[in-house]
């Protein structure tokens, strides 16, 4: 597979927009750079709305071309996600490789997985976004000369691979659902002892799995500055103060705009989410986008069907803040309404308190139990 490792980055500014292109464009560089690619370029394009054929516009897409002639790029990256017309278009327009976020996302997952489950959801994730894209590389394969009513060449070749990847999909789904039946298998019996499960949720690279090395104490937990190191599941047990042990499930980081269809694939793993007893909502609050990371959990949450989970805010990195940011941070989420507690996953500062926190929501969560058993 060829290696492209000179982007120019392309973003639309429309009036609807809810970040800054600035604060989308730092977070491209930095997924990009997690695959060793440089951004040598930016463009930003006004417009009222996305142009349907080539996104920002023909005339735009031609000065793009030259922009990146000039520049000696062999990438071209989209901030927005790109139909398969579009992404077509642009191709042809400019002579270039052209990618859009999601493919991005997807590329870093396909580079981080290595377990067998991780990689047949990255590929049953890359089959199902190739699926509609395939329109655009059949065009391609299509060659002229097939007149009208006739089953040209290039039809054929566009519906074998079609079919091939339909394949590949129902046999990847059929391997998943051992998975999942053996996952569900596990938490069945967890559920019998007894156990409370709490869960890690968080932006990628917040420090869910420095948070469970250290609760654990299990050194063997990878932790690394890269994004989507994680994309299994580990549960692992803690001792709390009152004697009590509870279990602690790391699992894949978000990130705003997650590929529909990596979360379709990565659902088994991100049940440990969904059926656990209380979310852990963990927050790197070094960084200056806080908020807007827990906009993005809180709506990922949601659209996992699982906002009526009990949820504990953890601050993270407290280290890398001064006592009065720390301070404010804790006031702006108490005033919202709520539990949080302020960490430092590496230094260990705040854990004792966390694990107090655990203590009493496990509690919590122990008698709801005992109430839903007898209402049952
Ligand atoms: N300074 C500081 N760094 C931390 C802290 N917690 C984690 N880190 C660092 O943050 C980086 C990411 O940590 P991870 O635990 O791998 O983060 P994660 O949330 O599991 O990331 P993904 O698995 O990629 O989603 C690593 O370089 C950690 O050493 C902390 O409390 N303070
Ligand atoms: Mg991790």
């Amino acid at each position: 597979m060829r290696i492209y490792n000179k982007a120019v980055i392309v973003g639309l500014e429309t009036p609807d927009d809810l970040f800054e292109t600035s604060v989308l464009f730092e977070e491209l560089r930095l997924l990009l750079s997690n695959l060793d690619i440089n951004v040598v370029g930016e463009v930003v394009q006004k417009r009222m709305a996305p142009d349907p054929a080539f996104l920002i516009g023909k005339g735009k897409s031609v000065e793009v071309s030259l922009f990146c002639k000039t520049l000696g790029a062999d990438l071209l990256v989209t901030d927005e996600e790109l139909t398969p017309i579009q992404k077509s278009n642009l191709k042809k327009a400019t002579g270039l490789e052209v990618w859009d976020r999601p493919y991005v996302i997807m590329k870093i997952f396909e580079a981080r997985a290595h377990t067998a489950e991780a990689k047949l959801q990255v590929e049953l994730a890359r089959c199902r976004y190739e699926i509609p894209h395939l329109k655009g590389l059949g065009l391609q394969m299509s060659r002229p000369g097939g007149g009208i009513g006739t089953r040209g060449p290039g039809e054929t070749e566009f519906e074998r691979h079609r079919r091939k990847l339909e394949r590949k999909i129902k046999n990847i789904s059929a391997r998943l659902d051992e998975v999942k039946k053996r996952r569900s298998l596990q938490r069945k019996r967890r559920k019998k002892a007894g156990l409370i499960t709490f869960s890690l949720a968080g932006y990628t690279n917040c420090g869910k799995s420095t948070l469970l090395k250290t609760l654990s104490s299990d050194q063997n937990i990878i932790v690394k500055d890269q994004l989507f190191c994680t994309l299994d599941t580990f549960v692992r047990q803690i001792l709390l103060p009152s004697g009590n042990k509870v279990l602690l499930a790391d699992t894949v980081g978000f990130i705003r705009k997650l590929p529909p269809d990596l979360v379709a694939a990565f659902r088994t793993t991100l049940e440990e989410i969904i059926l656990s007893d209380v979310i852990l909502i963990v927050l790197d609050g070094s960084l200056g986008k806080v908020m807007e990371h827990f906009a993005v959990i809180q709506e990922t949450i949601h659209n996992f069907g699982a906002s009526r989970i009990p949820r504990l805010i953890v601050l993270n990195k407290m280290d890398l803040v001064t006592e009065e940011d720390r301070n404010f941070l804790l006031s702006r989420f108490i005033h919202m309404g709520e539990k949080v507690v302020a960490v430092s996953a590496l230094t260990g500062s705040g854990l004792d308190k966390l694990k107090e926190k655990l203590d009493k929501e496990a509690i919590l969560s122990r008698d709801m139990k005992r109430s839903e058993g007898y209402a049952s």
